[in-house]
């Protein structure tokens, strides 16, 4: 090697060593976290989310890379939502709009579903929703239900229908667009038709249970009889939702039907409850719907072994849970309409609407 060729190389060796020793000052802890630079936004805020020495040492100090902006987006878009970024009481002031525990009540106009789904859908959600069909409830309702669920639920995300039926080769076949599948199970129908309602909590909770819990992140359990009318949207997403059942959303709640007698699980006393729920529809994260179900069959199975069965079923065991363990969301009437009472004002756009009660056609087994 020449002596031109020793003088670039030691000129080199010199400003490696240069470097490197800068960069070990100024690095945290006095460690070489350049060397192994993450991407990782929750490498913390030690001051190794700097970027790439090089642009960092270059533009002394004034770093301002691609990279930071990108950590900076990332840590945005991990943010929990507030409630005030998606929600204004104060559009429906003539209906309640949040419960004494803080809770939106969700009613048309007052969400901004742009925002949510911006949120939703980069945490690339996927919901769930089971429906049950047992007997002459299949041939009635079953086609109608999951065809307007295939068109108007959770329309963008990922959805399963978890399909429970006492006759699995009666399924309808219907075209289910894109990010929609289904997974269908045999169930033991039951004698009584109080118990086919009843023993829906038993089964909804063994499927969280064995597979529902690995697959989704929201859950909704509904009836069959009954038909989406409307866009039900991430809006409806919550920890645990219930649904203001349409003929009591204005009652006294001296009126509600809960159950009154002391015997029975499900007992509420005068003088307390917020609301009637509706069983038609509920849900929330698996394990809360876990919680849900494992609680109202305890008290279906406790009000067996002492005779006595409430006054609305599952329904009352609902209404009691939801006493004891306050929703986080509630959904308006405009979610589970019943047009048999008509359109008041109050209702702006039906979302889902109830079946007509066909009860001699399709309760055969009573
Ligand atoms: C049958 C007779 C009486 C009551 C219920 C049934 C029944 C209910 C049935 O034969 N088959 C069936 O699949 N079910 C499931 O339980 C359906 O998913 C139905 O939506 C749910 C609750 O029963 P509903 O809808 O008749 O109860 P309500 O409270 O809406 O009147
Ligand atoms: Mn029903």
């Amino acid at each position: 090697m020449n002596v031109k060729g020793k003088v670039i190389l030691s000129m080199l060796v010199v400003s490696t060593v240069i470097v490197v020793f800068w960069e070990y000052i100024n690095s945290p802890e006095g460690s070489f976290l350049w060397i192994y630079h993450s991407k990782n936004p929750e490498l913390g805020d030690s001051g190794s989310q700097k970027g790439w020495w090089f642009p960092n040492w270059f533009e002394n100090g004034t770093h301002n890379s691609q990279e930071e902006e990108d950590i900076e987006r990332e840590k945005e878009d991990n943010e929990e939502l507030q409630l005030s970024d998606w929600f204004n009481p104060e559009k429906r002031p003539k209906v309640v709009t949040v419960t004494s525990w803080k809770a939106p009540v969700v009613w048309e106009g007052t969400y901004n579903r742009a925002i949510l789904e911006n949120y939703y859908g980069k945490q690339k959600i996927t919901v769930g929703l089971t429906v049950f069909a047992i007997g002459r409830y299949i041939e009635h309702y079953l086609e109608e239900f999951l065809t307007s669920a295939n068109k108007y639920f959770m329309v963008g995300h990922k959805v399963i229908f978890y399909i429970m039926m006492d006759d699995v080769s009666r399924l309808p076949l219907i075209e289910l667009g894109p990010l929609r599948s289904f997974k269908v199970f045999e169930v033991k129908p039951e004698k009584r038709w109080q118990d086919i309602s009843m023993m829906r909590m038993k089964t909804i909770g063994e499927h969280i249970v064995n597979h529902i819990q690995y697959e989704v992140d929201f859950l909704f359990c509904m009836d069959v009889d009954q038909v989406f009318q409307d866009t039900f949207g991430v809006e409806t997403l919550g920890q645990s939702v219930a649904q203001l059942q349409a003929w009591w959303y204005k009652a006294d709640p001296l009126e509600f039907t809960y159950e009154r007698r002391k015997e029975s699980a499900a007992f509420i006393p005068y003088g307390e409850g917020d609301f009637y729920y509706h069983a038609a529809i509920f849900g929330g994260t698996p394990i809360q719907v876990l919680n849900i179900t494992q609680e109202c069959f305890k008290g279906i199975l406790q009000d067996k072994k002492n005779d006595i069965e409430a006054e609305w079923h599952d329904e009352s065991h609902l209404n009691k849970y939801f006493l004891l363990n306050k929703p986080t969301k509630i959904l308006s009437p405009e979610y589970c309409w019943d047009y048999q009472i008509g359109l008041p004002a109050d209702i702006k756009t039906v979302k889902v609407s109830w079946q007509t009660k066909e009860y001699n056609l399709v309760r055969t087994n009573i």
